[in-house]
Parts: structure tokens; sequence; C-alpha cells
């Protein structure tokens, strides 16, 4: 598509657009703001960078297919987000996990890791105008192959995992500060059993006790802000799960910390996008884990589905966009692992963008006065007005390839690049 064509197209669109008094320069200005944490360890399968690497899964965590080219280093890994980002309109965050620390030939273990072993990714980022979030990893480990971690009642494994976390969290507010930007500190454990327990409660307790221990430390919150992943299920943690979506929502509001909601956490049927107005009101922040659940939270990248939209438009809806944070998390190995980054991360964007183009205004005045039809029948319509020149807009103004031309430069840089790595 030639800039002429985008541009008309763009005027056309926003003419419509502003006929049901929607003014798409505030539009992009608020698009402008959204900044997603992309996850790192789609580059690479969730392997990370511990030497020797165990390599293990477990806890649920299992990227399949064998696509080649995975990052395999560091500076692999910081590549391919680069020229991720560069598909991506808007300025963003690169999510890591502790595994993904600079430890040279050494192996280090978790209760051993140093901000400095990720001062490569400070200096990286500040280089690249990105900000960082972080992750305790509590998983791919000889001490979290019994499926309990910190809720595990050996003194010895729950001490080993407590000051690994705490760790995480003092090179989390570390990084906060080099980098002068907030840093979110996500907790998730595997921790669970395959078949049915008879003392949900002894872990739950257990549970409870170390997250108090480890929030026992009080830093800086201009730099850490702390949120609890709950979950469903896992693979081999079917029949329980300690740290279960209601755990972690009692704790994180009796304690003043955020909540993770992980879109693939919820039983299929479950709205996490009707989670956002009920939880909004009490809770210090939510952090969105956009993933995409086929059956089962199988981890797909993410893209623009009834899900997606429905809850770009309760966050929009919120207006409370400085309580809620936006983060991909999913992990495909069958396919470009770039192209995965950047078709999740754009169709996030674009499910934002989608909500921000409607007439609230107006929708909200039918609510009031009762007009169903009307408010049903404008939200059809609204489906089909060009938003999607709207967004070729907004792709072309921010320098990133319009429409499928990004497919091309992720072609060659997988021909150039991403093939030699063998
Ligand atoms: C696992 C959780 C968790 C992980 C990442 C790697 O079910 O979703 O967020 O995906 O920490
Ligand atoms: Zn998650």
């Amino acid at each position: 598509m030639n800039n002429n064509q985008i541009e008309t197209s763009y005027e056309i669109a926003k003419k419509k657009y502003s006929e049901l008094g929607v003014n798409i320069e505030h539009v992009f200005e608020d698009l402008e703001k959204i900044s997603l944490s992309v996850h790192c360890w789609q580059g690479d399968d969730v392997g990370g960078f511990e030497n020797p690497n165990p390599k293990l899964s477990g806890g649920g965590i299992l990227a399949t297919g064998n696509y080649p080219g995975k990052a395999r280093t560091i500076s692999e890994l910081q590549m391919d987000l680069k020229k991720a980002m560069f598909l991506i309109p808007g300025r963003h965050r690169v999510n890591l996990h502790a595994i993904y620390g600079d430890f040279g030939e050494s192996a280090v273990d978790r209760t051993k890791i140093e901000v400095d072993h990720f001062q490569s990714w400070i200096d990286w980022a500040k280089k690249e105008t990105l900000g960082l979030d972080f992750n305790a990893t509590l998983f791919s480990h000889p001490k979290a192959n019994s499926s309990y971690t910190l809720s595990n009642k050996s003194n010895e494994i729950r001490n080993f995992w407590i000051e690994h976390v705490k760790r995480c969290r003092e090179i989390s507010v570390d990084i906060g500060r080099q980098l002068d930007k907030m840093v979110i500190h996500n907790i998730w454990i595997p921790d669970g059993s395959k078949d049915i327990p008879v003392d949900r409660a002894g872990h739950r307790e257990l549970l409870k006790d170390s997250l108090d221990r480890i929030f026992e430390q009080k830093l800086d919150s201009r730099y850490i802000q702390d949120s609890l992943e709950g979950k469903l299920f896992g693979i081999g943690s079917e029949a329980y799960v300690v740290g279960s979506h209601d755990f972690y929502l009692s704790y994180a509001l009796k304690n003043d910390l955020m909540i993770t909601l992980d879109t693939g956490h919820f039983h299929p049927t479950e709205s996490v996008a009707d989670k956002i107005s009920a939880i909004l009101p009490f809770i210090k922040g939510i952090f969105l884990h956009i993933s995409r659940g086929l059956r089962w939270d199988s981890d797909h990248v993410v893209v623009l589905d009834d899900q997606l939209i429905q809850i770009a438009e309760e966050i929009i809806r919120s207006n409370e966009l400085n309580k809620i944070f936006l983060g991909l998390d999913y992990f495909d190995a069958s396919i470009n692992r770039i192209a995965a980054w950047v078709i999740g991360s754009r169709s996030t964007l674009k499910s934002i963008l989608y909500a921000l183009l409607q007439p609230w205004e107006v929708l909200k005045e039918y609510e009031i006065n009762e007009k169903y039809f009307q408010r049903l029948a404008l939200l059809e319509e609204l489906k089909t007005l060009p938003f999607g020149a709207v967004w070729d807009y907004y792709c072309y103004k921010n320098n990133v390839p319009v429409g499928k031309d990004w497919i091309k430069s992720v072609e060659e840089y997988e021909i150039n690049t991403l093939m030699k790595r063998t």
C-alpha cells in the first residue's frame, strides 16, 4: 500500500468515526500511552540461559514445536526482540524471567542471582529505551520437581524458593531504579497436585507464610510493584493448585498487591473481561497476561478474537489505565518466534484501538434510556466501520510496516539470521 492510499483511506475513516463523535487524534494519544510487557520467553521456548541448563519444564509450562532459529544466547534474544519491536508500533517493555540472566560460563543457582547478572539487560533496555519487568522462576529446576515450591512441606526446599523470590524482588527494584521506571515483579508457582489431595489447607498455609516472609521486605513502590498470578489447573496439577485465583486475590487484597489475570488460567467459559470491573475498585492493580488457550491453557499466539476485544473494551471503559497493565504470555515453538511476538503484540494493540474507537457516550446513553435494540445495533455496526484504515495509519505514523508488509521483513530476517543458527 502506498502512502497516498493509507492517507486517503484514513481520511474517509476519520470522517466516519467523527460522525459518531469519536475524535481519532485523542484515540491515538491514548493508544500511544499503552506499553505492552512483551514476554522474552517466546523467543526461546521458555528455556533461559542457566548454565548448565537443566531445560526441565514442569508445572504446565510446555512449549510445543520445533521451528528452527530460536535464540540461544542473550545477544541473540536481544537481537530478535529488537527486530520484533521494530514491527510493533509504540514503546514497550520486555518481561524477563530470572533464568534469563547473564550467568557467563558458571552455574549460578537461583538463590545466588544478583542484579549484576541482569546488568547487560538493563544496559540494553536503556539503549533501546525499553522498560523491563521481572519474574521469579519457580519451575525448570531440580528443586521444583516435587510439584511444590513456596508451599513445600520441606523447610529446606521452601526456604530455597523464598530466598530466590526475595532476590528477584531486590533485582527488580534495582532494575527499576536504574531505568527510573516501575518494574512489575510477577510471581507464579507451579505448586499443585495431580490427584485429589487431602491436605489442601496445609500447603496454602505454607504458601501464605512464604509470601508473608517474602513481602516482609518493603521496597520502593516507585520502582517495583508485585503481582500474584493464580491458575485453575496445569499439567500435573489437575486436581489442586495451591495458588489458585481465589487464594491470590484474597492475599493481594489483604496485602495491597496487584493480581495477575492470565487469560488462559480460568475455565474456558469464564470471562476475564468481566473480572476487570469486579476486581478493580478494590485492588492495587491488575496485570494481564494475555494468552490464548485452545481447549486448555495452551498458550497459543494471541489473535484478535472476541475474548481479547472484550478485555480491551473493559480496560478502556474502566478509565483506570493507570491501574491496568498489559502483558503477553504465550509460547509457540512451531512458528517463527519473532512473528509470534509481532502477531500477538499487534493484535493486542488492535484490540485497544478497536475499543478506543467506540462512541461510549452514545452507547451509554442508549443503555440508560433502555434503548437496547439501538445499543445492540450500533455495537454491530461498529464492527464493519473502517477500523483497519485507522490501524494502518497508526502504524504508518509510528514508522512501522503497514498491513502485511511486516511479513516480508520477518521472512528476510529468517533467511539472513535465524536459519544461520544451527
Ligand atoms: C504459567 C503462567 C506463567 C508463565 C510464565 C513463563 O501458567 O502463565 O505466567 O507462563 O511465567
Ligand atoms: Zn501467565
